[in-house]
């Protein structure tokens, strides 16, 4: 590694900053040497009710498997995020709300937050919602999005935040998974100068024949848009607000009381309900969001992250509140009207911290630099980058034009299941490489594996997996143990596997290269090829498909679905239309192939296991070199696919 692309910590960031290198390396090896002393002690730094004594019993075995943090200990995350901070934070701006359209703007204090969050749980538990109950919340970039959390944070409902961009199919499966009484939406949401029509995606979400659990549904008046009303089961937000009472007391949680369920896509079968519990949810959130952002009192935090993934609900929600944070919030795209946007933002509300995605950067970077030539930056400190690898030209695009080459970025390295950061740099501590996510956090410990599961040292590739328990770990897949256990405890035994590849190099530094699983991941978003396929397969003219991700300049990874069509089938550019709206109807717009091939047949084991590494190889265009070939059961068909492959650039 040549030095000149070593980004040295910044001196006035060092001396400023929360921990430097050496108090780093410090307090990771105490973590490691000694986590029950490590976490007792940053475990203080939310308020408990009843103070923990126990702090951590944990195994990854996965015959005995228990995830259990600070768990004689009881909590409520609203009160964490909000009432604790009204004495001294009261006045203090905890959401600044940009709307899709800069002219609406609004500014929302910690008293006002609290005020909100008491009167809608309030609503809520008038609705018929108490402690344990699951609440889907399908909403769009608003505050109110934040305050349906909290509010079932408050009562000690569990949410199930559902991304805005999900199919009504998506919606249906969520509900079903998690018996949702309640379902919480707006009438529209605005994007990028679009209405999407929400709360009819709800509606038809309900008709599933499937759907029986659900018995109300709120709506935020958003738009004031046209929409469809049942009598007796919608109620207006706005009218549950007027009557319902000032305070709420939060309610008594235990530590490993669940906090919400979100739903993530894996290799195999539907998204899994990923569970995650209060007391180390919070500690682990709170704790990264500070360490790694260095977050200051009275700096202003922006997360472009939408609500719908685990980045709005850990570092737009959780984490930031918790620290007392000043939050924007933006409705829309960042790169909407103009690509000037997210520069115009960042100037008119003097950001100091901007945490987004290497799909955006790229965006941006494609437009040209001149694009940005009224952005001034002043007040930027430091941006963190997350949801995918950082290709080194985006990284040195976004140093450069948006951070003017004196902001740190920390590429956050982390998961769904992981419910904080677990690799990144820390600003004030360590030097920057474009393209690695650098070093574990604290009480981390990564390692690699080979494929039979041997631990191998030094500077070399393999699989990534985490050793021991971390708080703010997923505690199980909801309604399915077993399938907690297979997914990340078997493949290798005693070990979180993450489902990542990753190279370390000779400073230690990890470089993640990608899934090597069948998951791909789209412009930042998880999505299984299975899921993908399933939406194919359910079309009355396809007989078979098979997808893999390739190489995409500003996604990441793009879509690419091999389609085999029923018999006497005639592919048509019309059908390809038909299909690529039917995938995108079925699961949402992220889920749309971006290429489709028609193919008479699929390379197969003699077995019929269709052999992914040859598709992923034809849909990435290199076809020079595709490997052995010989246990397929018809090798021609490789031939066929690769002479009428798609992606030739
Ligand atoms: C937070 C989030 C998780 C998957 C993960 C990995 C990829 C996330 C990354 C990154 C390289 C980074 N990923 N951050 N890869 N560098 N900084 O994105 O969660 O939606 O569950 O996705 O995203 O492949 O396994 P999630």
């Amino acid at each position: 590694m040549s030095s000149q692309s070593l980004y040295k910590v910044p001196s006035d960031i060092a001396d400023n900053a929360l921990v430097n290198n050496d108090q780093y390396k410090k307090m990771y090896q105490e973590s490691i040497v000694n986590p029950e002393g490590f976490w007792r002690e940053h475990g203080k730094r939310i308020d408990w009710i009843k103070p923990y004594t126990k702090i951590k019993q944990t195994s990854f075995d996965d015959h005995n498997l228990s995830i259990n943090w600070f768990y004689d200990g009881t909590l409520n995350a609203s009160a964490n995020c909000l009432d604790r901070h009204l004495e001294q934070h009261g006045d203090k701006l905890a959401i600044i709300w940009e709307g899709d359209d800069a002219n609406e703007q609004r500014k929302i204090t910690y008293a006002e937050l609290h005020a909100d969050v008491c009167k809608f749980a309030n609503a809520l538990r008038g609705q018929g919602v108490g402690k344990g109950d699951i609440v889907t919340i399908y909403m769009p970039m608003v505050p109110e999005a934040a305050v349906a959390m909290l509010a079932c944070a408050r009562i000690g409902a569990v949410h199930s935040v559902v991304f805005g961009g999900f199919s009504p199919d998506s919606i249906a499966a969520r509900v079903i998974d998690g018996k949702s009484k309640v379902i919480i939406t707006s009438d529209e949401g605005v994007r990028g100068g679009r209405t999407i029509p929400l709360k009819r995606s709800v509606d038809e979400a309900i008709a599933n024949p499937d759907v029986t659990s659900v018995e109300k549904v709120i709506v935020l008046k958003r738009t004031g848009g046209d929409i469809d009303w049942v009598e007796g089961r919608d109620v207006w937000w706005h009218s549950l607000m007027e009557v319902a009472s000032e305070y709420c007391q939060p309610v008594e949680m235990n530590a490993e009381d669940p906090l919400f369920l979100l739903y993530t896509s894996g290799s195999t079968g539907n998204p899994k309900g990923v569970l995650h519990t209060t007391g180390g949810y919070m500690v682990y959130a709170s704790m990264t969001h500070e360490y790694v952002f260095d977050y200051k009192a009275d700096e202003v935090y922006w997360c472009t992250a939408d609500v719908g993934w685990i980045t709005g609900h850990s570092y737009m929600v959780y984490g930031p509140f918790a620290n007392a944070a000043t939050v924007l919030i933006h409705e829309g795209v960042p790169n909407h009207p103009t690509p000037a946007r997210l520069g115009e933002m960042i100037d008119r509300h003097n950001v100091n911290i901007l945490y987004t995605a290497p799909t955006l950067i790229r965006a941006l970077m494609a437009e040209g630099k001149e694009k940005f030539s009224n952005y001034k930056g002043d007040s930027l400190r430091i941006m963190g980058s997350v949801g995918e690898p950082i290709n080194p030209e985006a990284w040195r695009w976004y140093h450069e034009v948006i951070g003017h080459e004196n902001c740190p970025i920390v590429d956050t390295w982390w998961q769904t299941e992981t419910g904080g950061i677990l690799i990144s740099p820390l600003p004030g501590a360590t030097d920057t490489k474009p393209g690695s996510a650098t070093r574990p956090f604290f009480g981390v410990q990564p390692a690699l594996v080979d494929n039979m599961g041997n631990i191998v040292e030094g500077a070399t590739e393999g699989n990534l997996v985490i050793l021991d328990s971390w708080p703010g770990q997923m505690r199980t897949v909801y309604g399915d143990h077993d399938r907690f256990a297979l997914t990340y405890f078997k493949t290798f035994r005693g070990m979180y596997f993450t489902g990542d590849g990753a190279r370390r190099d000779e400073d230690g530094y990890y470089w993640i290269t990608g899934r090597v699983d069948d998951v791909i991941n789209v412009s930042g978003h998880r999505l299984g090829t299975a899921e993908v396929e399933s939406a194919l397969v359910s079309h009355d003219l396809v007989a078979e498909a098979a997808v893999v991700g390739y190489p995409h300049d500003i996604k990441g990874q793009g879509i690419y679905a091999y389609v085999t069509l029923t018999r006497g089938t005639e592919p048509t550019e019309e059908l390809r239309l038909e299909l690529r709206q039917w995938v995108r109807k079925e699961i949402g717009a992220l889920a749309t192939p971006d290429l489709i091939q028609w193919a008479s047949g699929l390379p197969k084991t003699r077995s019929g296991k269709i052999m992914r590494r040859f598709l992923r190889k034809i849909a990435a265009n290199e076809v020079t070199n595709l490997g052995d070939s010989s246990t397929l059961a018809d090798p021609a068909v490789i031939d066929t696919l690769i002479e009428t492959r798609l992606n030739k650039t």
